[in-house]
């Protein structure tokens, strides 16, 4: 009785997301350590996070009971708990299995399974209940991508009072290909949930009130669809970035610029460095990559004794069949590239099957000429901004036509990776680049980065929410 009087802590903005923004490290005297995770969306939510108080709900990375609710710098962290069937279902099957290849073109054939799709429905309902739970009255909840599309109207069932948005960090596909999904009604209704959905292009904003126009026969108007009941949902493009000054700053410190020095001496200080940094995904492109950099190697374009190759491939999704396939033809290939023509004592192509540290990769960011990011399909893709952020000079950057990011960063060499001459073609026009050209495109690119930061993409993204379905002033 006295425990059920005590007010119970709510907070004005709770972000749930599938994962939470730190990993439990167990240390070998039993000691648990909570370790703030690597990944695109951990990268850009930070520091949003920073200075609030908000509570961010989530999913801790082990399978079975969840951990008390505890505090992490200025956020306060609500476990959810899953369960290693639910684990397998909902993340590595429905999320992974079935809409991450969906909404990435098909790339890999989706798989459909009825269990995986019932498992999906609950983990929503119950990141559902832990918001209800948490929003103080009339707060904000801000739901994070693909793996939560039908939490908003379900929150929004128990919960009219809160103001609801969604972001999706990868793409949304063209109805087409959207209408494949067994579940697509109950996706939609469950998006429509919110006020305001954010996008990474306008074309995905798009491709969802078109969606919605043709599978739910809903009133779309401009930007804004409205159901029967008149609650009204507004679906816009908000380009996520990267903390900008953070990767700049990162990129000046003595320690860092020493080791973007000794990681080229290591490699016998090449005339030209190229670099590629992914997830090892099959989204990536790292096999088309491959494919050009071997030809040009092989052509003689190329000389493998003054051009290296570095490809940093975060381990992902590993119990998956699609990432392991997508990870014995990459191996396979660098191999091929080496065995080919690598000198004695220095590769051509340095493969990192791991993780590193923020600092090595913005050393690794320095250290290179050419950035190679050339994605078969990408919601946005951060690294490409990194790169931009980490470079005050030159350096060149190819990138594909098939990312978020190349909406924004015009002056890139913007390529097809499906088109491996083209994409030959553009690896050599960024090496081949006089230093005024490069200088010139690196300069307008970072004028985008720099002044279109993380901090401004939650700052628009929180105004559109706030003003919803009203466009800001
Ligand atoms: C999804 C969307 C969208 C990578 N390896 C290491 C490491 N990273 C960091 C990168 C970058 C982030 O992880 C990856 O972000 P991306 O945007 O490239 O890709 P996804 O993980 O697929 O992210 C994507 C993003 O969400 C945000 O909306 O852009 O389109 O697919 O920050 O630097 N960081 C460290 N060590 C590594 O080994 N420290």
């Amino acid at each position: 009785k006295e425990l059920c009087s005590l007010p119970k802590e709510t907070f004005d903005l709770v972000i749930a997301a599938n994962r939470l923004p730190v990993d439990r490290v167990v240390h070998p005297d039993g000691e648990v350590e909570w370790r703030r995770s690597p990944g695109g969306l951990v990268t850009a939510m930070e520091s949003v996070m920073r200075g609030r108080d908000g509570a961010w709900i989530g999913w801790s990375g082990d399978p079975g009971e969840a951990p008390e609710p505890f505090r992490e710098d200025d956020m306060q962290l609500h476990p959810v708990p899953l369960s290693a069937d639910e684990v397998s279902d909902y993340y590595e099957g429905f999320s992974n299995g079935s809409l991450w290849p969906l909404y990435h073109d098909v790339i890999v054939q989706p798989t459909f399974k009825r269990r995986w799709r019932a498992a999906y429905e609950r983990i929503n309902k119950r990141f559902a209940d832990a918001a209800a739970d948490l929003a103080a009255e009339g707060g904000t909840v801000w739901v994070q991508d693909y793996q939560l599309q039908e939490m908003p109207a379900m929150l929004r069932a128990q919960r009219p009072d809160l103001r609801l948005g969604w972001f999706n960090h990868i793409p949304f596909p063209p109805v087409e290909l959207f209408m494949q999904l067994p579940a697509r009604e109950s996706l939609l209704h469950g998006l429509l949930g919110a006020d305001f959905l954010g996008f990474q292009r306008k074309a995905d904003a798009y491709n969802f009130l078109n969606a919605c126009r043709q599978l739910l026969a809903a009133s779309v108007k401009g930007d804004v669809v409205r159901l029967p009941d008149g609650h009204a949902t507004r679906a816009a493009a908000v380009p996520i970035s990267i903390d900008a000054q953070a990767m700049a700053d990162l990129a000046t410190t003595p320690g860092v610029k020493a080791r973007a020095a000794e990681i080229r001496e290591q490699l016998g200080n090449p005339e030209h460095l190229m670099l590629g940094v992914d997830r090892l995904d099959y989204t990536k492109g790292i096999r088309h990559r491959l494919k050009a950099v071997g030809e040009l190697y092989q052509e003689g374009a190329l000389d493998p004794a003054t051009t290296k190759f570095i490809q940093v491939a975060t381990p992902s999704r590993e119990r998956l069949e699609a990432y392991q396939h997508i990870r014995s033809q990459v191996e396979r290939t660098v191999g091929q590239i080496n065995g080919d023509h690598s000198p004695i004592g220095a590769p051509a192509v340095t493969y990192l099957h791991r993780s590193f540290p923020r600092e090595e990769m913005a050393a690794l960011f320095l250290a290179a000429d050419v950035m190679l990011v050339t994605p078969l399909r990408d919601g946005m893709n951060l690294v490409a901004k990194e790169y931009i952020a980490a470079h005050d000079g030159t350096g060149a950057l190819v990138l594909s036509e098939f990312t978020g990011a190349a909406s924004e960063l015009k002056q890139a060499y913007l390529t097809n990776p499906h088109d491996i001459s083209a994409l030959k073609q553009s690896i050599m026009n960024a090496i081949q680049a006089p230093p005024d050209v490069l200088a010139r495109r690196m300069r307008a690119m970072r004028r985008q980065v720099m002044t279109h930061d993380v901090q401004r993409w939650a700052e628009d993204f929180l105004t559109n929410l706030a003003a919803a379905p009203e466009r800001p002033r």
